[in-house]
């Protein structure tokens, strides 16, 4: 598997699969979220909203992944994973190894060969950018999937550098 670094908008990305760091509503929201919906079009929160009217009716749990149509981005499939809310006081670093390792998962049933990802819950959610560079990288290495292109898209230059640091490492 390919591990490589992107600094960009995760919209504009071509992949098989783009991953969204969305929240348990399927709703929509800011960053990555509102970015996906805007660029990606009505279709996704279609099938987000038939979700939630099915199999997710009380939202979808963190650290989990599903997949819906890529609407108008250059993608065939979002995969939406809700990474945990970063605590000081509780460890919830095994939802974020989740987020990466269930959204692998689902590209790979899906048959997916690249797959574009989000620096999950850096943002809003407040996870410290290096630790989460760190989770992001060791659960792509160790996590055995036939993907071949795993791709990190960053948009700022300090998350492309947290995660360049933990690549060479
Ligand atoms: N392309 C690539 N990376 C981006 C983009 C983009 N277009 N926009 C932001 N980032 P966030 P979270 C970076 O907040 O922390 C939403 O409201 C951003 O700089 O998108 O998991 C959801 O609905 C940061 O490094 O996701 C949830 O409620 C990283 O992407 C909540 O935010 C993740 O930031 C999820 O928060």
């Amino acid at each position: 598997m390919d591990i490589t670094l992107v600094q960009g908008d995760i919209t504009l990305q071509a992949a098989d699969a783009i991953v969204n760091a969305a929240n348990s509503s399927l709703m929509g929201g800011g960053g990555v979220d509102g970015a996906i919906h805007r660029r990606g079009g009505p279709e996704i929160l279609r099938e987000c909203r038939a979700l939630r009217a099915s199999h997710y009716g009380k939202g979808l749990p963190t650290g989990q992944a599903v997949a819906t149509t890529a609407g108008d981005l250059a993608a065939r499939w979002v995969i939406h994973t809700v990474g945990p809310v970063h605590s000081r006081t509780e460890d919830r670093s095994a939802l974020l190894v989740s987020c990466y390792r269930e959204s692998l998962r689902l590209a790979d049933e899906l048959g997916a060969a690249s797959v574009a990802f989000p620096a999950i819950s850096t943002g809003i959610f407040g996870w410290p950018l290096d630790d989460g560079a760190r989770i992001a990288i060791a659960t792509v290495r160790d996590t055995p999937v036939s993907v071949r292109d795993v791709r990190f898209v960053l948009f700022e230059a300090k998350a492309y550098a947290a995660f360049e640091a933990e690549l060479s490492r």
